[in-house]
């Protein structure tokens, strides 16, 4: 039973992977007050490690980089400090974990940071914020490309603090309508520069990042998610297609670790990738290790490995669920049903 999701698969020299599993980027909002983690987050990793490859919460790179409460940051000693003990504890299980590297952009508000929140254009967001009963996104402000230029050294340090608190490596998080891909949309992306307008201008900050952290922490130690299809935080539109078509052509000239999708539900179609699925759009465009998700049970995410539709499968709320995923999934035992509910504690 599930005999491809349990091989073992080799990334690049540096890594390779005990089986084909991943766990999911989950924001659990449960750092301490200064968005250091804590023991209680050590422990929760910890049980996770049978997975090839834990990819932690998202993590802000630095402080205007937040957009919900208590989520953990990569920027102060203390965050190092504390992920260290993360890291270890996974490690001392024979775990992998790498860090996803985050930055809301306009996905936020000031009460995070005190400061209005950045995007690539001043577009705002019509929603409402998760966890902050009645507060709503504030229209933000568009970045300068000095900041932008900053923001990229900013990734950098984030990386490298990644390496320094003992991960095996860093995903950027360019996915699901947050900074990177409010860059990559034209719907958020109306910039005049040479950051806005056309496909090589759209991609240019987020391959700049890219080429920054692999810089910063070499491509056998990066992965990326990306969200093609609009389905968060985000609006389609017919051009999107062009700029990912270009952005996936760049990424295969750069080894990463993986490419990985973000999406919630991987059965969604989108008209603006003419009616596939985002994971098959990213297939289709892209050469090299790719990470399939959402929505996938175990039997679903073997089979997808067996038709060659990706290479690795990350699974997020049956993990939330189901510390045990691993043993309960190759026993196959029942699993536990993931309910929102359960966000409330850390198990
Ligand atoms: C998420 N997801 C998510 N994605 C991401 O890139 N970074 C993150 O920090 C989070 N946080 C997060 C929290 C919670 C509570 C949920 C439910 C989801 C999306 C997640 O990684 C994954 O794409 C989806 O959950 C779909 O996979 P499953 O859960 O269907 O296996
Ligand atoms: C990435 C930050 C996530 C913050 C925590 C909120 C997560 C809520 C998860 C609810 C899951 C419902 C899935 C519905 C899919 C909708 C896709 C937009």
């Amino acid at each position: 039973m599930h005999t491809n999701l349990f091989s073992p698969v080799t990334l690049n020299p540096t890594l390779t992977l005990k089986n084909r599993v991943a766990m999911a980027p989950l924001t659990r909002c449960m750092a301490a007050a200064d968005l250091t983690p804590t023991d209680d987050m050590a422990a929760y990793y910890a049980r996770r490690a049978d997975v090839g490859l834990i990819i932690s919460e998202a993590t802000i790179i630095r402080a205007d980089a937040q957009g919900y409460p208590n989520v953990p940051g990569i920027f102060r000693p203390s965050h190092i400090e504390g992920w260290q003990k993360v890291t270890d504890a996974v490690h001392e299980k024979g775990g992998t974990i790498f860090c996803q590297l985050w930055h809301v952009g306009r996905v936020s508000h000031q009460v995070f940071h005190g400061s209005r929140p950045v995007s690539a254009s001043a577009i705002g967001l019509n929603e409402r914020i998760p966890r902050m009963p009645g507060l709503t996104y504030p229209v933000p402000r568009a970045l300068g490309s000095g900041e932008i230029e900053q923001l990229i050294e900013d990734y950098a340090v984030a990386a490298s603090n990644s390496r320094s608190a003992g991960f095996d490596g860093v995903e950027i998080h360019g996915a699901n309508g947050y900074l990177l891909d409010q860059f990559l949309h034209y719907a958020s992306n109306h910039r005049e520069d040479e950051f806005g307008g056309t496909p090589e201008n759209m991609v240019r900050f987020p391959l700049a990042v890219v080429d920054a952290v692999i810089a910063a922490v070499g491509a056998d130690r990066v992965g990326l998610r990306l969200s093609p299809g609009a389905y968060a935080h985000m609006t389609e539109d017919p051009r999107d297609k062009a700029v990912f078509q270009l952005l996936l052509a760049e990424l295969d000239k750069r080894d990463l670790a993986y490419l990985h999708v973000g999406i919630f539900d991987d059965s969604m179609t989108f008209d603006a990738l003419d009616g596939m699925r985002s994971s098959e759009f990213l297939r289709a465009n892209y050469k090299g290790t790719f990470m399939g998700c959402g929505s996938y049970t175990a039997d679903q995410a073997d089979q997808g490995i067996a038709e060659g539709k990706f290479d690795l499968a990350a699974i997020g709320r049956p993990l939330i669920a189901n510390p045990d995923y691993i043993q309960r999934v190759q026993q196959g035992e029942a699993l536990v049903e993931y309910d929102a509910e359960m966000l409330k504690t850390l198990v």
